[in-house]
């Protein structure tokens, strides 16, 4: 047993972070930790913070843990980097800015470059929030730079997606709109003590008015400046007021549901692939693409000849 199951459910530190570890080199161990943890999730409220790079997602996440720590909540942060290599569980110390939670014992820190296909992250992610969740962590929070693909697969490991946005530019807003409208929850427009920040906020908050109309739950706009520390505590409790929504309507539960559903559905793909590729199978596709070029069969030829029983 790669892993120590007691020493994860009873909150240790080196335990938890063993785990992480695991879940990061997604080696074969990995699925009969995901089948321990499973008896022991659905305790942890699993939030998403993306945005453009600097915009402030960190420093922002920093105060809420002020804030959820005087609270008496425990914390598990899940920094996700889509562009750094692999880093082997090491801890980004100043991108991730909230060094000076480290040595409280109530908040676990880490970080996690997703190599592997992006179709893995919203799965590794998962992962890793199950370990903090069966450990009985409250908050976990998912840290990631807002590029492309990567922040849908972390909206779709989080029952909250919190956008943190900057007044730098008006086009910025066009270009998100499309984007990230569908997956925020909370629009954060942060270094609100920069010029231009009123700008920003009203024409967000035009876009959401307009566009989520029909919502039952119209993403509110926060103007936050950490400098200044401001909007930090409405930021806190429109997180809190979207927990309950959740609760409220049941979407808490479905969230568990369906994360359960693309946990299967991984697991099968997985399943299915390793099964397939056969020694023999391998051989023949080697021997197709040695060929000259021209003389390799379609794809569709290779598939059908690939499925016959080997
Ligand atoms: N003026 C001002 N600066 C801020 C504010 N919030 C963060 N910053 C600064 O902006 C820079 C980037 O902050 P981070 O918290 O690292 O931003 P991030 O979005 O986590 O960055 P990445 O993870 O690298 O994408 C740092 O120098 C912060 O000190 C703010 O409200 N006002
Ligand atoms: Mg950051």
């Amino acid at each position: 047993m790669k892993f120590d199951i007691d020493g994860i459910l009873n909150g240790k530190r080196l335990a938890i972070s063993r785990a992480l570890s695991l879940v990061e080199r997604n080696d074969a161990d990995l699925i009969e930790l995901t089948d321990a943890l499973h008896g022991h999730l659905g305790n942890a409220y699993r939030i998403g913070v993306t945005g453009p790079p600097g915009a402030g997602k960190s420093s922002l996440v920093d105060r809420l843990i002020e804030v959820w720590r005087a609270a008496g909540k425990t914390v598990g942060v899940i920094s996700v980097d889509p562009t750094s290599p692999f880093t082997g569980g090491a801890i980004l110390g100043d991108r991730v800015r909230m060094t000076r939670h480290y040595k409280d014992t109530g908040v676990f820190i880490r970080s996690m470059a997703t190599r592997g296909s992006l179709g893995g992250l919203s799965g590794k992610a998962q992962d890793a929030a199950d370990v903090y969740d069966a450990a009985g962590v409250d908050i976990i929070v998912f840290e990631t730079v807002g590029v492309g693909q990567v922040e849908l697969d972390v909206a779709q490991a989080a029952d909250t997606t919190l956008v943190v946005i900057v007044p730098e530019s008006g086009d910025e807003i066009q270009a998100m709109k499309a984007g990230l409208m569908e997956i925020a929850d909370i629009f954060a427009v942060n270094k609100a003590d920069h010029a231009g920040a009123e700008k920003a906020f009203r024409e967000l908050r035009g876009i959401v008015e307009l566009r989520m109309r029909a919502a039952d739950w119209k993403p509110p706009v926060i103007k936050t400046s950490v400098v200044k520390e401001e909007g930090i505590a409405e930021l806190e409790a429109t997180i809190q007021k979207h927990y309950t929504y959740l609760k409220e309507s049941g979407t808490l539960k479905q969230n568990f549901r369906h994360r359960l559903r693309l946990k299967v559905r991984d697991l099968i793909l997985e399943r299915l692939q390793s099964q397939f590729w056969t020694p023999q199978r391998r051989e023949i596709m080697e021997a197709a693409m040695q060929k000259p070029v021209d003389e390799i069969p379609s794809p569709v030829q290779l598939v059908a000849l690939l499925f016959k029983d080997y």
